[in-house]
């Protein structure tokens, strides 16, 4: 029984990764730049070439492509791109020269600079991502920003609100570990329904603590456990105990604990479907997520509403950004 208890690593922490842009074979930075380069040049733009090289390279392939292009152009490309491009097509392709974690952090900062806070976003990203992820958005937003992600969520957020998101900057995550806790399983089950429903008002920091610091297998199998101790599932829970923005974060993370792939599949929908389609969302998802999870959230898009990811896409959208969307979201499995 005890052997249960004993805590191993994993040797490798890493997540499976289920991309939809892949590393291109056959890869020649030098004819791509200068494929890049006729297009920026063609009267009107040759945006489909554009589309067609960048969106079929990884993130570190662009790179190389935009080295080459400032030999032979003699100027920087992401700043021709900007001249060549506008509207929702830049945004996705400007996007597209970020690596995943500057995108985040550029997400992020815009979140809180702007005009007023878009709680939105940053309860999305800091909610979504994994403890690796956030120690690298974390990095990135220091070297990009001069400052520290953990003061600009704190000068722009308050009450619990803050100290959910502060907590999860801290990235103190466990790592996953290949032996199965069944007592502290239940333990943190108890604690959660001790902290919430059992009690008038909410144990706020309990919620946080276990919820910013617990590995996500672990807390899969609390929150199985947890209706064992109360009557309402762990997101019901969250709905009748807490409100506003802190509810939304919990939210996001309690989905996310079980199934990340199909919280972003839901929120595509969402975005697509709704009124004056939200197209930020949509740009934001599906390029942070192309070279991490989009093949696997396309599979539980299909699963979950009964047509694919890219149809939604072709109904919903239309023009450059359309052709952009698909080309990221990649054929239909
Ligand atoms: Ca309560």
């Amino acid at each position: 029984f005890f052997f249960c208890c004993v805590h191993v690593k994993y040797s490798v922490s890493c997540e499976p990764k289920y991309p939809t842009v892949v590393p291109a074979a056959d890869f020649d930075p030098d004819r791509d730049a200068a494929r890049i380069e006729t297009a920026i040049k063609t009267k009107g733009v040759d945006e489909q070439t554009i589309i067609d090289v960048l969106t079929k390279r990884t993130y570190a392939q662009r790179r190389e492509i935009a080295f080459a292009y400032e030999r032979r152009a003699k100027k920087d490309m992401i700043t021709a791109l900007k001249g060549a491009l506008s509207g929702s097509l830049e945004a996705v392709i400007l996007g597209l020269m970020k690596s995943t974690s500057q995108y985040d952090a550029s997400e992020i900062r815009g979140s809180i600079k702007g005009l007023g806070t878009d709680e939105e976003t940053l309860i999305e990203i800091l909610c979504s991502r994994s403890n690796e992820e956030l120690v690298d958005i974390k990095k990135v937003y220091k070297e990009l920003f001069k400052t520290d992600l953990q003061k600009d969520v704190k000068g722009d957020t308050s009450g619990n609100f803050a100290k959910l998101l502060l907590a999860l900057v801290e990235t103190k995550r466990a790592e996953p570990s290949a032996i199965v806790d069944y007592e502290k399983i239940d333990e943190d089950a108890r604690a959660l329904y001790d902290a919430g429903v059992k009690i008038k008002g909410t144990d706020v920091a309990t919620w946080i603590s276990i919820m910013s610091e617990r590995s996500v297998p672990h807390l899969q199998k609390v929150f199985q456990r947890y209706k064992s101790y109360s009557p309402y599932d762990m997101q019901e829970s969250i709905v009748k105990e807490v409100k506003g923005d802190l509810q939304k974060s919990f939210l996001v993370l309690a989905q996310c604990f079980e199934n990340k792939q199909l919280f972003f599949a839901k929120r595509l929908n969402e975005a697509m479907k709704s009124k004056g389609a939200k197209e930020k969302i949509v740009t934001r998802i599906i390029v942070s997520r192309c070279e991490v999870d989009l093949k696997k959230i396309g599979c539980e898009y299909k699963t979950n509403f009964g047509q694919s990811l890219q149809k939604t896409v072709l109904e919903h959208t239309k023009g450059d950004y359309q052709k952009v969307l698909l080309s990221l979201c990649g054929p239909e499995e």
